[in-house]
C-alpha cells in the first residue's frame, strides 16, 4: 500500500477505532504531521472488536480513505498509527497506554453508547454492570470513563505530567461532559483515593470541547473491491467518507497538539454555538429523517431525503431548531442548511437509515429536548420534534399489529428491550409515549413533566400507525 511514513512515536491514545476516527482525527493528524512533524503517532485501541487491529497490524498500520462524492473517488492513506490493540482482551495495556509519559493527548470517539451517562439526568450511570465492574477492577476497566480514570490515576502515580482528553462524539459540550462523568467515578472510589484523584485532575489534566463533523458509513465489500480494482491492492479494512469534513475546538490542551489547522481544523473560543448548531440541523434532523424514511421502506438516507414528504418534515424541523439556536459568527444558517441537503442526497455514499437510527436512545437525548423544552418554554409546541420522537418510538418500539418495516428493524439500540416491553403493556401511542418518555425518561427528567409534549408524541405514534407516516407530515402541517 502506497503511503507516507509511519510516525516514529505516538503522542495520542485514541479509544474508539471505527471509521470516523479513522476518516477524520486521523486524516487531521496525517496533515499536521507533513505541515508541522512531531510525535503525533496515534496508539487506536478498540474496545470490543479485533478485526480493526488485526488488518492494521497485517497491513502494516495502514488503510484507505475512500472519499466518495456523485462525481467519483479518490483515494489516500493517512498512515498515522503506530500501533493498535483491543481493550477487551488487553485491558492493562490500555491503562498503561494512558499512563505513559510520551502520551499528551488521550482521545475518544466511542459513540453516544459507550458514555454510559442515565438519558434522564446526563449523569453516569452507576448502576450499569460495566461500570460497577469498572469500580471494583482497577486492573481491568471495560468503559471508556473506566478505562480514563484508571490510566489517569497511573499517570499521577508514576510521574504526573499533564495530558489532554479529548472527547470527539456528538454531545452537547462533550469535554465537559467528559469531564463530568470522569469526576462522577471517581467521586465512587474510596475517600482518600478520591480526593487525591480529583485534586490531581484539577490541576493537570484539560478537557476541551470540539465539534466534529463528517459522514462515515461502515464499510461493505463493495468499498474493498473498489480499492483492489482503482488501487491495486488489498485493503480488508478501507474507511468511505464524504468530502466534506469539519473539525471545531476550544485550544485548551495541557501538553501541546499537533499542528491540526493544517488540514482545516478550527481553534476557536465559539465551540459550544458550533456544536449546538450541529447536533440539532446535522444529526436531530438525521433521525428525523432515519425514521421516517425507514418507515416510507427507504434503505439510504439519500432515498429517504428523496421522499419529498420525508425532505418537507426535515425542513419543518430545521424551522423549528432555528430560533433554539445562537449561530457562530460567520455563518449563515440558509447556507448551512442547504449545503446538509446536499450531503445528505450524496447517494453514492450508501449511508444506510439503519445506521443512523442505531442507538438512538442516547443519540435523540442529545438531539431533541433541550431544543424541545426552549420551544415550550416560549409556548410553542415543537410538533417536528414530537414527530421525530414518534418515529423513533414506531421503528424500536412498534404497537401489536404494527410492522415499521425491515429497515427499522436492522436497527440496534440498547434500549430495546425496555422498549419492546413497553410496547407490548401499551394499548396505544399516548400509553406507549407515557411509559417511555414519561417514566423512563428516555428523553430526560425535563421533557419527562411535560404531558402536552408526551401526548403528542403518543397522537403522532397513532397516526403513523393507523393511517401511516405521509399522514404524520401532513398532521404537523409539513
Ligand atoms: C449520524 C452521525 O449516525 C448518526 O447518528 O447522525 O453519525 C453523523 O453522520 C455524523 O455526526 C456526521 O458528522
Amino acid at each position: 500500500m502506497p503511503s507516507p511514513e509511519i510516525p516514529s512515536a505516538p503522542g495520542i491514545v485514541h479509544l474508539g477505532l471505527g471509521n470516523f476516527h479513522r476518516a477524520h482525527q486521523a486524516v487531521y493528524t496525517r496533515a499536521a504531521l507533513d505541515a508541522a512533524g512531531g510525535d503525533w503517532g496515534i496508539v487506536g485501541v478498540s474496545n470490543r472488536s479485533q478485526d480493526i487491529p488485526a488488518a492494521l497490524q497485517a497491513q502494516g498500520m495502514r488503510y484507505t480513505v475512500i472519499e466518495i462524492s456523485p462525481r467519483g473517488q479518490s483515494y489516500s492513506v493517512p498512515a498515522v498509527h503506530t500501533d493498535a490493540f483491543t481493550a477487551a482482551t488487553e485491558p492493562a495495556r490500555v491503562v498503561s497506554a494512558i499512563a505513559a509519559p510520551r502520551t499528551r493527548i488521550v482521545s475518544l470517539t466511542v459513540t453516544e453508547r459507550g458514555y454510559w451517562y442515565r438519558p434522564g439526568t446526563g449523569e453516569l450511570d452507576s448502576d450499569a454492570a460495566p461500570i460497577r465492574s469498572d469500580l471494583r477492577n482497577p486492573a481491568a476497566p471495560v468503559t471508556a470513563i473506566g478505562q480514563l480514570v484508571r490510566g489517569l490515576q497511573e499517570r499521577a502515580r508514576t510521574h504526573g505530567a499533564p495530558v489532554t482528553v479529548l472527547s470527539c462524539d456528538n454531545l452537547a459540550a462533550n469535554g465537559h461532559h467528559t469531564q463530568r462523568l470522569v469526576e462522577e467515578f471517581v467521586r465512587l472510589l474510596p475517600g482518600p483515593e478520591a480526593t487525591e484523584t480529583l485534586a490531581w485532575l484539577e490541576q493537570a489534566v484539560t478537557f476541551p470541547s470540539t465539534m466534529v463533523d463528517r459522514i462515515v458509513p461502515a464499510t461493505t465489500d463493495h468499498y474493498r473491491r473498489l480499492v483492489a480494482e482503482e488501487c491495486g491492492y488489498a485493503d480488508a479494512v478501507p474507511v468511505p467518507a464524504e468530502p466534506f469534513s469539519m473539525w471545531v475546538l476550544e485550544d485548551r490542551f495541557a501538553a501541546g497538539r499537533p499542528a491540526w489547522e493544517a488540514g482545516g481544523a478550527v481553534f476557536s473560543d465559539e465551540v459550544p454555538k458550533y456544536e449546538q448548531l450541529k447536533v440539532r440541523f446535522l444529526n436531530g434532523t438525521h433521525s428525523l429523517i432515519a425514521y421516517l424514511g425507514a418507515l416510507s421502506g427507504a434503505r439510504g438516507i439519500a432515498d429517504a431525503v428523496a421522499i419529498r414528504t420525508v425532505e418537507s418534515a426535515a425542513q419543518a424541523l430545521m424551522r423549528e431548531y432555528r430560533p433554539t439556536v445562537a449561530l457562530p459568527s460567520g455563518v449563515d444558517l440558509d447556507a448551512y442548511e442547504e449545503q446538509l441537503f446536499a450531503r445528505w442526497r450524496n447517494s453514492a455514499l450508501g449511508h444506510m437509515v439503519s445506521q443512523v437510527g442505531s442507538d438512538g436512545s442516547v443519540k435523540i437525548r442529545q438531539r431533541i429536548p433541550a431544543a424541545a423544552l426552549a420551544l415550550l418554554d416560549a409556548g410553542t409546541m415543537p410538533h417536528a420534534l414530537a414527530l421525530a420522537a414518534a418515529g423513533y418510538l414506531a421503528c424500536l418500539a412498534p404497537l401489536a399489529g404494527f410492522d415499521p418495516g425491515p429497515h427499522a428493524a436492522a436497527m440496534k439500540d440498547p434500549a430495546r428491550p425496555m422498549l419492546e416491553r413497553a410496547a407490548a403493556a401499551s394499548a396505544g401511542g399516548p400509553e406507549l409515549a407515557a411509559r417511555v418518555i414519561g417514566e423512563q425518561q428516555l428523553l430526560g427528567v425535563d421533557l419527562a413533566e411535560r404531558p402536552a409534549f408526551v401526548d403528542r408524541v403518543g397522537e403522532l405514534v397513532d397516526v403513523i400507525r393507523r393511517s401511516g407516516v405521509t399522514a404524520a407530515i401532513h398532521e404537523i402541517g409539513a
